[in-house]
């Protein structure tokens, strides 16, 4: 049997005020050709369809074109949609009685009412055999986790028990109910320790602990997981059948470099037998130019210098997007407009302006012995925090720094 596992699409995406519908639809429609050519049985998309929990009609439109033409060229094929953090759960669920009707299985929410019976998918073979099952886990929200042991204990260990302990009750459900031979799948959209979430100025960051979960809240009797939620693709945790299959498009110019990807996972009875990555084709470059942070007149120099005309068969929407990086000695309030008149004719669009100025403040506060480029932006944090309020920042606070720090390398406004 042939999974097909992509997640994090974002459908409806602007990235800083350019739509991605180009882009979107020109991944599709690779997903349609590719699960043809590699006979996949069945298509896991592990959360955020869309961008928003309102996403625009276009989107919308996106996503049931895809379903519908999925079906009508793949009758066979098995689609399960679960919900992120980004997408409404509510609004997934609602066409899901009518999405079931041809074959698009839909879990947008679980909730703690929710019968495991609701979660639990079996998978079929190109023979119609029932050959695995899929626990169809969603986004879980801290109100749609079992009540903790403790009541009391913090928001964090809450959150890992609650996880925990859904995984553990859906498993062993799913263990009663399984036949021998057949694979224990499971989705996930949530983040996971030790995930590396993006890339600043070249140097990998690694997120703080504080909301990610533990790889173990996963039984070790699950096959596969399939993850959405971190953007770019990776296993976690040391265990290669723990997976994020990354978002297809780069969300932000920190993914422009991002090998993006869907999973291919082969299985035959009860194991995987194969993980191969499929790399889906760009179809806008992201650009960020030049290389290092120069003065103005330079950089309109090099921005003049550009390609004119789209490269042949390149048609006006797959224009690159380019993030522009100056370096600033004065204030310069008309620096968007020279740098856009700089660019006119181009074939390319000005999406961001990198600005990078000297620092003439004296650092006040030691931050260890280390400069300002060798620390991650949690210490940064919880140095100034220490130094404006005079006291230690609590790891709750910090959890939502680095919320707040993940959203904005995400690209979300
Ligand atoms: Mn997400």
């Amino acid at each position: 049997m042939r999974l097909l596992h992509t997640a994090d699409w974002h459908l409806g995406q602007t990235l800083h005020g350019v739509p991605r519908t180009y882009e979107h639809g020109r991944f599709l429609s690779w997903l349609l050709t590719t699960i043809g050519e590699q006979a996949i049985d069945a298509l896991l998309i592990a959360g955020d369809v869309f961008d928003s929990a309102s996403p625009p009609p276009l989107a919308q439109e996106q996503y049931f074109q895809f379903l519908a033409a999925a079906r009508r060229l793949y009758p066979r094929l098995q689609v399960v949609v679960v919900g992120g953090n980004h997408d409404s759960a509510a609004r997934l669920d609602a066409p899901a009685p009518v999405l079931q009707a041809i074959g698009v299985n839909v879990i947008g929410g679980l909730f703690p009412d929710d019968p495991p019976e609701r979660a639990l998918l079996p998978l079929r073979n190109a023979a119609g055999e029932e050959v695995a099952l899929l626990l169809a886990v969603p986004f879980l929200r801290p109100r749609d986790l079992p009540g903790a042991a403790d009541p009391n204990a913090p928001a964090q260990q809450r959150l890992v028990d609650g996880h925990r302990a859904l995984y553990q009750r859906l498993t062993e459900f799913a263990e009663g109910r399984r036949k021998k031979g057949q694979a224990l799948l499971a989705t996930g959209h949530a983040y996971l320790q030790g995930g590396m979430v993006s890339e600043l100025s070249e140097r990998k960051i690694q997120m703080g602990n504080q909301q990610a979960l533990p790889v173990d809240v996963f039984p070790e009797n699950l096959a596969y997981v399939a993850l959405g939620h971190l953007h770019r693709a990776q296993a976690v945790g040391g265990r290669e059948t723990v997976r994020y299959s990354g978002s297809p498009i780069p969300l932000s110019m920190t993914e422009r470099d991002y090998p993006h990807q869907v999973v291919l996972v082969e299985l035959d009875g009860e194991r995987v037998t194969k993980i191969e990555a499929l790399l889906v084709p760009r179809t806008v470059e992201l650009i960020a130019i030049p290389e290092a942070h120069l003065m103005v007149e330079r950089v309109k120099e090099i921005l003049r210098a550009l390609p004119k005309e789209a490269p042949p068969g390149v048609p006006p929407e797959a224009q690159p997007l380019y993030e522009v990086r100056v370096w600033l000695e004065e204030p310069r309030p008309h620096l968007k407009a020279e740098l856009e008149s700089a660019m006119e004719g181009v074939f390319g669009r000005l999406v961001r302006i990198d600005v990078k100025r000297p620092d003439r403040r004296a650092p006040e506060v030691p931050l260890g012995t280390g400069d300002l480029s060798s620390l991650s932006p949690v210490e940064v944090f919880k140095a100034a925090y220490a130094r404006e309020r005079k006291k230690v920042a609590t790891p709750e606070l910090v959890g939502l720094f680095e919320g707040l720090l993940d959203e904005l390398l995400r690209g979300d406004p």
